[in-house]
This record gives C-alpha cells, sequence and structure tokens, in this order.
C-alpha cells in the first residue's frame, strides 16, 4: 500500500480509494515497482516465462490481466515503462492464432488496434509466432514471438483497472 501511494504522489495524480485486495497484491515481490497512469496500473514481473499462458496466470493471480494496449497514450507510456525498468523484455496481449495478421485480446477476444512493431515485424518466423512482446533494446517497441518457447522467456507486464 505504501508503494502504491509513492506511486501517485510521484504523478501527482488524484487520490483514489483501492479495494484491499489490490493493495495486497502490490506487497507482492514476484514484481518489480509498479507505477499508475490514469486509472490504471502497472507491474512487471521478476520472473520469465516459457510461455504467454504461464504468464497470464501469474498477472490473474495478482487480480491483473497481461496489459492491453488500448491506445497511444498508453502504448508511449508503457514504452517508457520498459526503457526504465531492469528487463529486457515483456509480454504483451494480444495473438493472432485464429487468423494470421489479425491481433485479437487473449483475455477480451476485442481487437487490437494500437500497434509499434519495431523494423522488420510482425514477422510471423517460422510462421508460428502469434504473441506479442516489447524489447527494450529495440526502442520498447513490438515484436510477434512464439507464444510457447523456453528459450525466449520474457517477463510479464501487468495492468489493473483501479476504478
Ligand atoms: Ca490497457
Ligand atoms: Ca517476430
Amino acid at each position: 500500500m505504501r508503494i502504491f501511494r509513492l506511486s501517485l504522489l510521484l504523478l501527482g495524480a488524484v487520490q483514489v480509494s483501492v479495494s484491499t485486495e489490490i493493495s495486497v497484491s502490490l506487497d507482492d515481490r514476484r514484481f518489480f515497482l509498479p507505477s499508475a497512469y490514469l486509472n490504471k496500473l502497472y507491474f512487471i514481473s521478476r520472473a520469465t516465462f516459457a510461455s504467454f499462458g504461464l504468464a497470464r496466470a501469474t498477472c490473474e493471480s495478482a487480480r491483473g490481466y497481461v496489459a492491453e494496449i488500448d491506445n497511444l497514450v498508453e502504448l508511449i507510456f508503457l514504452e517508457n515503462f520498459l526503457t526504465r525498468s531492469d528487463v529486457a523484455k515483456v509480454y504483451v496481449a494480444g495473438t493472432d492464432a485464429a487468423f494470421d495478421g489479425r491481433w485479437v485480446s487473449q483475455r477480451t477476444g476485442a481487437t487490437r488496434n494500437v500497434f509499434d512493431w519495431s523494423d522488420g515485424e510482425p514477422n510471423n518466423f517460422n510462421g508460428q509466432e502469434e504473441c506479442i512482446e516489447l524489447i527494450k533494446s529495440r526502442q520498447s517497441r513490438m515484436n510477434d514471438i512464439v507464444c510457447n518457447n523456453p528459450l525466449e522467456r520474457p517477463n510479464v507486464l501487468c495492468e489493473i483497472d483501479l476504478f
């Protein structure tokens, strides 16, 4: 709870009430320091994951979801968040497993409309890349990656709706 209040003060955001459940999750040592922006809270796992499914389960166990980039403002905020972080790459929401090139949220099925692909991406390498990561070394822009790949192991960027 102390961490969360500090984040809000640093951003000069208005004070909001937060449920006890969310407060508890922010003391979770599985994640780095969260950051609040508008009505959302974002946090990155300390662990890396062999699959999107495992990454997703970790966000959901903290009462959040894998970050869904819904607009340009959120995109820029999250790219900067990754750039300032101590990790190299993170899963964000989106899959085109059902139809190549049509990206939807794994959680809601809603079409994804906001992208910032790094140069040469999405390349659907070997015809198998159906998830999305942000890569710090590529200006925190997007790459399509395999959803199950023990060698890749991104961290995960989680999001919680505060109100
Ligand atoms: Ca979002
Ligand atoms: Ca790719």
